[in-house]
Parts: C-alpha cells; sequence; structure tokens
C-alpha cells in the first residue's frame, strides 16, 4: 500500500492529485503545519521534516515533481507520462521541473520573510522582489496557455499537476489578480478535473479526522 505524507495546501498536494488522476489505491496521512515543529515524532519518518513523505514498500520518496513521475512511470503507462519517443518527452520534463523549482521556490522567500519569520527577522524588500520574480516567470506560460490548452504533449500530464500546484500555491498567496488570463484559464480548467475535486475532498476528509483545519491559513501563517 502506497502511505502519502500531507499537510493541507502543501506540495505534497501534487502526489495526492497524481494518485487520483492515476485512481491508484493509498494511504493519506494528514499532518499539522508545519510538522516538524508540530509532531517531532515525523522527523523519525522524514529527517527534513518536510511534506511530502511516500513510501511505495521500502522505498521513501520527499520530492514532490519527482513523485509524481515516479507513480506515472511505475504504475503506468500512462498518458500522464510522455515517453522518450514522444517529440515532447523533453518539454514534459522540462515543465515538470519548471513547476517546482523555478514556479514554487521563489514562492516559499515570500512566505517566509513576509509570515514565517518573527516580525523583526522579516524582509518586505525581499518577499516583494520574489513576488514580483514569480509573476515574471508567468510571462513565459502566458503565450504558451494562449495556444494549447496544457503544458505539452497535447494532453494533461504530471507537469501540468507540477504547474498548476505552483499557481494553486500563488492564488492562496494572493497573486491571482495578476494573472495573465491565460493562466487563470489554465487553473479554472484544472480545477474542474474530476481527480482534482478527488484530491481535495480526500485532504478535506483526512485533515477533519485529525482535527486539522481544512483552509490553508496554517500553511500560509507557520511559525
Ligand atoms: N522540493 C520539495 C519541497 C518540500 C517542502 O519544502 N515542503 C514544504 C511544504 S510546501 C514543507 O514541508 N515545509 C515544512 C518545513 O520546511 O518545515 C518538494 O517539491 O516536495
Amino acid at each position: 500500500m502506497i502511505v502519502l505524507y500531507h499537510c493541507v495546501a502543501a506540495r505534497s498536494f501534487r502526489p495526492l492529485w497524481a494518485l487520483e488522476e492515476l485512481g491508484l489505491p493509498y494511504q493519506l496521512k494528514v499532518l499539522a503545519f508545519p510538522p516538524r515543529a508540530v509532531d517531532r515524532a515525523y522527523l523519525g519518518i522524514n529527517p527534513l521534516g518536510t511534506v511530502p513523505t511516500l513510501f511505495d514498500g521500502d522505498l521513501r520518496m520527499t520530492e514532490s515533481a519527482a513523485i509524481c513521475h515516479y507513480l506515472g512511470v511505475k504504475y503506468g503507462p500512462s498518458d500522464l507520462v510522455p515517453g522518450p519517443d514522444e517529440a515532447d518527452f523533453g518539454m514534459f520534463l522540462n515543465w515538470l521541473h519548471f513547476g517546482e523549482a523555478t514556479l514554487t521556490f521563489p514562492q516559499t522567500i515570500v512566505l517566509r520573510y513576509e509570515r514565517f519569520e518573527p516580525p523583526e527577522r522579516r524582509l518586505p524588500q525581499a518577499a516583494e522582489d520574489y513576488r514580483r520574480w514569480f509573476l515574471g516567470r508567468l510571462k513565459t506560460l502566458e503565450p504558451l496557455l494562449a495556444n494549447q490548452p496544457t503544458m505539452c504533449a497535447g494532453r494533461f500530464t504530471m507537469a501540468d499537476i507540477s504547474v498548476g500546484y505552483a499557481l494553486l500555491l500563488a492564488e492562496y498567496l494572493g497573486m491571482a489578480p495578476a494573472f495573465p488570463p491565460s493562466v487563470s484559464d489554465y487553473l479554472a480548467r484544472l480545477k474542474l478535473r474530476p481527480a482534482f475535486q478527488r484530491a481535495c475532498m480526500a485532504e478535506r476528509e483526512g485533515a477533519e479526522a485529525e482535527g486539522i483545519s481544512a483552509t490553508p491559513a496554517p500553511l500560509l501563517a507557520a511559525p
């Protein structure tokens, strides 16, 4: 049985969404955020203290985009992972990693220096610079998504999960009004996917079962 450790609205939403897209059975363990501070025992499960952690038998993985890729290949073949024989194979890998390395990382600087640090250590200039940096990166998506419904390969893939989560996080951070129209439309389309909605429901039910808030508020205001 696959086991996924998840916090509401965190990057572990990527593997949760991927599991639902693939229709795989899994056990979801929803933790309060940040698990490193709230549940010290979690460091025994993942010494980094971060989510996701996914176990598949003896295998432990802690990188959200890599987990999506792994699940699609291991439990595929699946249309969610373009193969090396496809013209968009390289672009698939590019966008899969772009979603985390280029679109999510700058948002963690915003979160840290605008919200997580104690007031005397906050850096409004750093937060504002990386907010702009993130929005600047969306300019590469704007023309692409004005001409095609998904990131690559002419269909929905794990790259859309990776980029889609980064856009969701930006929405939680209040940046959606600055999205280019084609990017807003893309995010709206992703949210209509039944597997996305099932993942949201699994997240909500898992949080409620643990007595944890099912809104992104704790992620956005972590100590
Ligand atoms: N690159 C990793 C980052 C994982 C990560 O930093 N997750 C955040 C939640 S979005 C976390 O667990 N933060 C808690 C902490 O740093 O203590 C991934 O894509 O999964």
